[in-house]
């Protein structure tokens, strides 16, 4: 990952970038099993400053490739034990992971390990959906639920959590019903459409205060015009100006770790989705504790 040292552990590490190539949660169109690997591929063009907002991550954390997450893509909750039992290993020593998905099932099991080690996180969330469905063919784990079982564990400190650029049909004719009673903001794609995001961040900044956070980062969030190279599409969504802003917007926040998931590399063959989720993962790098800006 952006050319960076390969090491086998987090030993030693304040950031490690994981690839967590499982894609049999998804429910239509499968393929982010291949999102690590072109994510990887695509992000070698990615240069040591972000000239634009000063950050200087590589002169001021120590960073490297850890390598996949091994999983069962035969067996979700095997998968999910995996995925789990690594991340446990990896925060032990303080090292923040960054992930590459794999689709959305993932972050559950990271968030397990997570609350283990800091409890309940706010979260800011990017994505076309909210991923709270309960079940699916009779299944709680796939890549629509990970937020519920997040909470029914008590993983999220839910009145620290914000949903942006939901959008798209729905099976239910309140989608975000659950999402309100839990507490969580729910910032639906129009409230986003031709506008800056900065005052939402403003707000999204007061709501995290300095307790640690997570961000998720679903590709979807984005519109497909500029991501197609995902599972899920859903018209109508996010610019990458305004993933910037988001991620940018997270600086000076506890951020314990950070994922960007649901990259299905086939059903793009310019490469520029897994090119917009290197640059993300670069720009969420930039704004951890600690980072300096030059
Ligand atoms: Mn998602």
């Amino acid at each position: 990952m952006m050319r960076l040292p390969v090491q086998a552990s987090a030993e030693g590490l304040d950031v490690a970038f994981v690839g967590v190539p499982l894609d049999t949660g998804t429910s239509n169109r499968p393929g982010a099993r291949f999102g690590p690997r072109q994510i990887r591929a695509e992000s070698a063009m990615v240069r040591r400053y972000n000239g634009s907002t000063g950050a200087a991550p590589f002169d001021s954390l120590r960073v490297a490739d850890i390598g996949d997450v091994n999983v069962n893509l035969y067996n979700l909750p095997e998968s999910c034990r995996l995925i789990r039992e690594s991340y446990q290993e990896i925060v032990a020593s303080g090292c923040v992971p960054l992930t590459l998905g794999g689709d959305h099932t993932i972050t559950y099991p990271i968030l397990q390990a997570l609350a283990a080690k800091h409890g309940p996180v706010g979260l800011v969330h990017v994505d076309a959906h909210t991923d709270t469905g309960d079940s699916a063919l009779g299944e709680k784990i796939y890549h629509g639920s990970p937020f519920r079982r997040c909470v029914e564990e008590g993983l999220l400190d839910c009145g620290r959590v914000v949903q942006i650029g939901i959008r798209g049909s729905s099976y239910d004719p309140d989608p975000h019903q659950y999402c309100r009673e839990q507490g969580f903001r729910v910032v639906p794609a129009e409230e986003c459409w031709m506008k800056s995001l900065e005052p939402l961040m403003r707000e999204v900044r007061a709501q995290m205060g300095d307790k640690p956070m997570y961000i998720s980062f679903d590709i979807d969030g984005l519109d497909p015009a500029y991501a197609p190279g995902t599972g899920t599409p859903e018209i109508a969504g996010l610019t990458p100006a305004q993933a910037l802003e988001i991620i940018r917007g997270c600086k000076g926040l506890n951020i314990v770790g950070c994922d960007l998931v649901e990259v299905a590399p086939m059903y793009d063959v310019s490469g520029n989705t897994a090119l917009l989720g290197a640059n993300l993962l670069f720009e969420m790098l930039c704004v951890l504790p600690g980072v300096k800006t030059l």
